[in-house]
């Protein structure tokens, strides 16, 4: 369907990490290549924002990337001569600045305002999307978007043609080989294993290690820089860094450098299966096809755990129960800092079934729609 080329301003806020950037940046790309909108993308944090973008100039206050205004946001002295979007998105619940409220005001007719908030696959996510949020200080009004796993919520982000990129690479060898040779590594070897390895800090990572060295097959870990090198760095005795390669029983860790989201789907398709985390990791994991465990983002008091529940009662539903079983207690234990390699050797002699599992479900959510697709119907629907 073509939509009217609407002006579109996203707010985000680094909390930390890359989730918050990661999820806007590729919502901005889709909005502009898919749907034609035009974008600007305000960001408090060009630093964490040029780690997943290398060509951004981090000394730029404004740059067009990939067909985007990036605007720097301020955190004090927002610019008062800016106009208001049609459409405008704050990402998770970040405050948007006075003075921009303020142009909100001022358009006519008003803009069409979301929150678009964080993905959780717990059931209440079906009866809030897109709810109406009057804002009656401002005379505006503001809805809630939510990321889900429903065709009762706003879906989950989806480049097009992104399945058909994914198969034409997993069926690629050539491409794969050359892929591993460019990173440093040799060839796969017999029955070897690849895993990536993006999570945070976690216990658990030091039962898997032990388990992957002492592994009948051969097992690669893929790690890109950051958190879970935290965890992973002290069980050996050399330092790891970008590029490193260390030997350890039947174990390769293999350190690699942050790349840009392209790329890092690259490295989900290759490998066997995927440890990943947050929220655009994850879903990204989920369209590699390939089984994964999910450390989730830890919140206060546990309600991460409650989040992780919901979405692995979803996950495994229809799957053999003793599979179920190895799919859930190894995010648990990974979850909490619990044993994890118990149940690794299952999971690893699961993989051909689990795989087709994780096919199957890339297809039913992918079947949803998808989120930059939803947003923009949804506000083409409001401001018509
Ligand atoms: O970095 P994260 O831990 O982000 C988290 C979550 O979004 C969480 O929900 C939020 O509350 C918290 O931040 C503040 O994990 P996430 O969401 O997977 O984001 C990582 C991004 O980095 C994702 O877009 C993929 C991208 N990435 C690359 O582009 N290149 C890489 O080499 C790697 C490893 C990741």
């Amino acid at each position: 369907m073509n939509h009217s080329a609407r002006t579109w301003d996203i707010f985000c806020t680094v909390v930390d990490n890359f989730g918050d950037i990661g999820v806007t940046w590729r919502l901005a790309r889709q909005l502009v290549h898919e749907h034609g909108q035009v974008v600007r993308l305000w960001i408090d944090d060009l630093d964490s924002f040029a780690r997943l973008c290398p060509s951004l100039d981090t000394a730029l206050a404004e740059q067009q990337v990939a067909g985007i205004t990036v605007r720097l946001w301020p955190r004090d002295g927002f610019p008062d001569d800016v106009d208001a979007a049609e459409v405008v998105i704050e990402a998770f619940a970040c405050t948007l600045p006075d003075a921009y409220l303020a142009a909100m005001q001022r358009r006519r007719p008003t803009p069409a305002w979301y929150n678009l908030e964080y993905l959780s696959a717990e059931d209440w996510i079906d009866g809030c999307h897109n709810l109406a949020s009057p804002q009656p200080r401002f005379g505006l009004m503001k809805r809630f978007f939510f990321p889900g796993f429903t065709a009762q919520t706003g879906g989950l982000l989806c480049e097009a043609g992104l399945f058909e990129a994914r198969d034409a690479w997993q069926a690629d060898q050539a491409a794969q080989a050359a892929y591993w040779q460019a990173l440093g590594l040799p060839p796969r070897r017999e029955g070897e294993l690849r895993v990536s390895v993006f999570s945070y800090e976690t216990d658990a990572l030091a039962g898997l290690v032990d388990t992957w060295s002492l592994s009948a097959t051969p097992v690669t870990a893929l790690v890109p820089t950051g958190r879970a090198l935290t965890s992973i760095a002290p069980l050996f005795d050399q330092a790891l860094e970008a590029g490193t390669l260390v030997q350890h029983g039947n174990l390769t860790v293999k350190v690699l450098p942050f790349t840009d989201q392209p790329g890092y789907d690259r490295l989900l398709w290759s490998c066997d299966a995927n440890i990943v985390r947050g929220e655009d990791s994850f879903v990204r994991a989920q369209w590699a096809a390939r089984p994964f465990v999910w450390h989730i983002y830890p919140q206060d008091e546990g309600a991460h755990l409650v989040k992780l529940d919901a979405f692995l009662e979803r996950y495994i539903a229809g799957l053999p129960a003793p599979q179920a079983a190895t799919v859930r207690d190894l995010n648990l234990a990974f979850n909490t800092g619990g044993d994890a390699s118990a149940l690794w050797p299952d999971l690893a002699a699961a993989l051909p079934a689990l795989t087709q599992h994780a096919l199957d479900w890339a297809k039913r959510q992918r079947a949803h729609g998808d989120l930059a697709g939803h947003l923009v119907h949804n506000a083409e629907n409001w401001l018509q």
